[in-house]
């Protein structure tokens, strides 16, 4: 083995998004493009030597080819120990936990999330720091501005590891350290929840079906669930992970888990239904003929965190993403305990959860999570509803009712524009920011506009600002539209129209969503035009 170094120029457009680089599979497969972006990413956190890391990734089609490379390229800079998940394999929130556990200095994750994979599909990277969450913005600037000047990458040339082997080896000075996946998680899990009352649970009959959409979570729903819980064989379906998930979207939302909505919908349902995404950070929760929204599911379980062991003494606060429903607002209002609103994105709340300002975060895109991790974390979230279930013995249904009567109820839904050709897209939010300042005082649709604004998020920890993360406009009757770019998509624009609308009287908690949203849906039309700019007569993807 030696040390090669590979003379290379600049590649546009390596600047990470939302959650990371994502990019369409053959463009990180390109010439030196995933080496590129590798050595951007090391040298911008000061080189690797000495360090140690974890790598792994969700098993997508190329995942295992980029392990491979990322290893040699840490054992080119010097890396003291890498930490693998067998296979290459290691769902986010279990690698922010090994990040955590083995005191490591960062960690290397290869996902494109719910995105599809496959070769024609799309792959991505990001780097989690020591604390095991997702680089700051400040370090996703330099990893930036990296890409930006760097002339030459380090690799050793030697073999492929085998990936399979438990166990230690070595390249070059590096240890190469291959963990199974699951087992620290697994430890975690139980650490966290009342597992004995989960298992009386499945033992008195409780049925559950877990769709790990053929991505990661399927070997940890697998050996949690029906393993260690004794739920029945056949609960989790999908559970083998797959290089192109199955050729579908690992995306756990009522479009893309349409199997499980019709299961979970139809005659003889199971009492309890959730899905996770393809590296398992995301979940979604359906009970029988329900539906729960993300932005529900997070304030249902701040509201009952308490009935598990890990949260018994209370949360010290919660935090969502700007577009989150303000359904959590209410829960933390009555608890008399902090609320905090971040920009897109689970980067954000890691200083609140490393200040210990909040215990849980989520997301309306199906995220939540808790100061376990540095991640949001799917599985940890169904884990939550049946800890929960296991002590209420109540349906979902009834959960749901009894909540929203007692903070009222926030109608909401996302409504998604994709693969709209980029001019246009910021055309519209160009137009936009120039008539926000104006909305204030003006009616749309009978309701009157309180505030509205680009959101800037400062960040009460570090003081750093982060500008322009969505337009936001508020009505007074509590209703709310938000308007942003995604930066996860890996083709044109996809434009996300958040709408929420609050209901505070209880005999008017069961209407259909739409109807209940119909007044936001066409204000946020009249306002900016949708149709027009996008071209779309109607949105491509509702959740
Ligand atoms: C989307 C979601 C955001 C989430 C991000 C990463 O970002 O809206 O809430 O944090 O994906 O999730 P955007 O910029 O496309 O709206 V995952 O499961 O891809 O790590
Ligand atoms: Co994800």
């Amino acid at each position: 083995t030696r040390i090669l170094t590979v003379p290379t120029q600049p590649i546009d457009g390596q600047k990470p998004g939302t959650s990371g680089l994502r990019k369409k599979t053959k463009i990180f497969m390109g010439p030196h493009y995933l080496e590129n972006f590798t050595q951007s990413v090391f040298d911008a956190i000061g080189g690797v030597a000495g360090k140690t890391l974890i790598v792994g990734g969700d098993g997508r089609y190329f995942n295992d080819r980029a392990v491979q490379v990322i290893l040699r390229m840490a054992a080119a800079g010097g890396a003291a120990r890498v930490i693998v998940g067998q296979g290459g394999l290691l769902s986010t929130p279990a690698a922010s936990n090994l990040i955590r556990k083995r005191g490591a200095d960062g960690g290397v994750i290869l996902s494109a999330s719910h995105n599809p994979g496959g070769i024609d599909e799309d792959f991505g990277m990001k780097y989690n720091g020591a604390n095991g969450g997702p680089a700051p913005e400040s370090v996703t600037d330099q990893i930036y501005a990296r890409t930006q000047d760097l002339r030459e990458y380090r690799i050793l040339e030697t073999e492929d590891l085998d990936l399979s082997r438990l166990g230690e080896t070595r390249l070059a000075e590096t240890v190469v350290e291959i963990v199974d996946p699951v087992a620290d998680y697994a430890k975690l899990m139980g650490e966290l929840f009342d597992f004995d009352a989960i298992r009386n649970l499945f033992t008195g009959g409780f049925t559950m079906r877990f769709d790990a959409m053929h991505a990661v979570t399927g070997p940890y729903a697998k050996a949690i669930l029906e393993g260690i819980l004794g739920a029945p064989e056949g609960t989790v379906v999908n559970g083998t992970p797959s290089p192109d998930f199955g050729g579908g979207h690992p995306d756990p939302n009522p479009v893309w888990a349409k199997a499980l909505m019709d299961e979970m919908f139809a005659k003889d349902a199971p009492d309890f239904g959730a899905a996770s995404d393809g590296d398992g950070d995301r979940n979604m929760i359906v009970g029988r003929g329900i539906y729960v929204t993300p932005s529900d599911s997070l304030a249902v379980l701040a509201a009952n965190a308490t009935l598990a062991p890990a949260y018994a003494k209370g949360l010290s606060g919660i935090a969502r993403s700007m577009p989150t429903s303000r359904a959590a607002d209410r829960v933390a209002e009555k608890l008399g305990i902090e609320i905090h609103e971040t920009p897109t994105g689970w980067k954000f709340f890691g200083n609140l959860l490393d200040a210990g300002r909040v215990t849980i975060c989520g997301e309306e895109s199906a995220g939540t999570g808790s100061d376990h991790v540095r991640e949001k974390d799917g599985l940890w979230a169904v884990l939550l509803w049946l800890n929960i279930l296991a002590r209420r013995i109540e349906p979902v249904s009834q959960i749901m009712a009894a909540h929203w009567s007692e903070f009222g109820r926030n109608y909401y839904s996302r409504h998604d524009y994709e693969a709209v050709p980029v001019e246009r897209a910021n055309a519209l939010v160009q137009r936009l920011r120039d008539i926000t300042p104006d909305l204030p005082g003006q009616q749309f649709q009978g309701m009157t506009v309180a505030s509205a604004d680009d959101f800037a998020y400062h960040d009460p920890v570090d003081g750093s600002v982060s500008r322009n993360q969505g337009i936001r406009i508020s009505f007074t009757d509590g209703s709310r539209v938000v308007m942003r770019l995604s930066g996860t998509g890996t083709e044109g624009a996809t434009l996300r129209v958040y709408l929420e609308r609050f209901e505070p009287d209880a005999s008017r908690h069961d209407l259909p969503v739409d109807e209940a949203l119909a007044p936001v849906i066409a204000a946020a039309e009249e306002i900016a035009l949708i149709r027009e700019f996008t071209g779309r007569n109607a949105p491509d993807v509702i959740t």
